[in-house]
């Protein structure tokens, strides 16, 4: 079956979802994305990721040309015209059609698509029995050459540290910032617990302020768990009793191994399975998300 993509205020049949070779998207990975979800006919935490986009947009300067309000619409249509209740939607806002020369003042017009389709990330296992993760070479980018905050379209970053851990045999990558402190997988958020306390990086550290990992810090606040973004290092995982990941696309992951250290007993930890649990049942929720109309 063919997906309908929307591309600049269409819909079109996914074999006709075209951009130019001349889009700066393509030429310099000049744009930014964004990963989200829809559960059970609402679309997850939609105006934080419409939040997140816009803030990214207005830092690299590229106007796009829906309003806020326009792009929820996007997202809940494309869902709607596909018929999925439960699906992962991929938005894109690039720079547009320019020359061969990088600057964007010859970009006059952004280009916009946005994707909904199926995808699992980990083998079902990996959610049953744990993730093995390992630290790379690669650091993450430093805040003041290429804002990991912005969720731009390149990611060379990130897969980089993908083919490492391809290299080193294990299926995710943890990045260190340049000095040394843990940052995050290749495409989610890290958190670990230790006598019951959950810690997170905070983002200063170089981190995507990612949507999944302000939602788990709410859950279990509310929850009455103690919630620390602060800084921590490789020694502080190797140790810790629990650790798990998330981000949209695989969700909430428990990491069991770790620069081949076992961690905490090396199965899925009770603070984890409550944490799992507790998104889950709100991910069904009203609240949760815009609903696809
Ligand atoms: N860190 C980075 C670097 C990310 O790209 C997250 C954390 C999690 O953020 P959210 O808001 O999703 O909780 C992301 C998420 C994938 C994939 O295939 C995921 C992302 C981007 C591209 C691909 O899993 N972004």
């Amino acid at each position: 079956m063919s997906l309908k993509i929307y591309l600049d205020g269409k819909f079109v049949p996914e074999e006709e979802a075209r951009i130019s070779v001349f889009d700066h998207g393509i030429l310099y990975g000049d744009g930014v994305f964004e990963g989200i979800r829809a559960y059970n006919g609402r679309v997850f935490k939609l105006k934080e990721h419409i939040d997140r986009l816009y803030d990214g947009l207005h830092a690299l300067m590229i106007t796009p040309a829906e309003s806020k309000e326009e792009m929820i619409k996007v997202v809940t249509e494309t869902c709607k015209v596909n018929n999925f209740s439960d699906c992962y939607i991929r938005l894109v806002v690039t720079r547009g059609v320019g020359d061969l020369g990088l600057n964007p003042v010859k970009c006059k017009k952004s280009s916009t698509f946005c994707i909904a389709a199926q995808i699992a990330i980990y083998p079902r296992e990996v959610y049953e029995n744990g993730l093995e993760m390992a630290t790379v070479p690669t650091r993450r980018n430093h805040n003041e050459s290429c804002n990991v905050r912005v969720k731009s379209l390149n990611y060379l970053n990130n897969i980089y540290a993908r083919i490492e851990a391809n290299l080193i045999g294990v299926p995710e990558a943890v990045f260190l910032n340049s000095e040394g402190y843990v940052s995050e997988a290749t495409a989610d958020n890290i958190f670990i617990i230790k006598n019951g306390v959950i810690t997170t990086p905070p983002l200063s550290v170089g981190t995507l302020g990612g949507i999944s990992r302000q939602t788990v810090i709410d859950l279990a606040r509310a929850k009455g768990y103690e919630v620390k973004e602060a800084l921590f290092t490789r020694y502080d995982v190797y140790t810790a009793d629990e650790c798990f990941v998330t981000g949209t696309a695989a969700e909430l992951v428990p990491a069991v191994k770790y620069d081949a250290r076992v961690i905490g007993t090396g199965k899925p930890g009770p603070i984890f399975n409550d944490l799992l649990a507790t998104f889950k049942e709100y991910a069904q929720k009203p609240e949760a998300g815009e609903p696809i109309l």
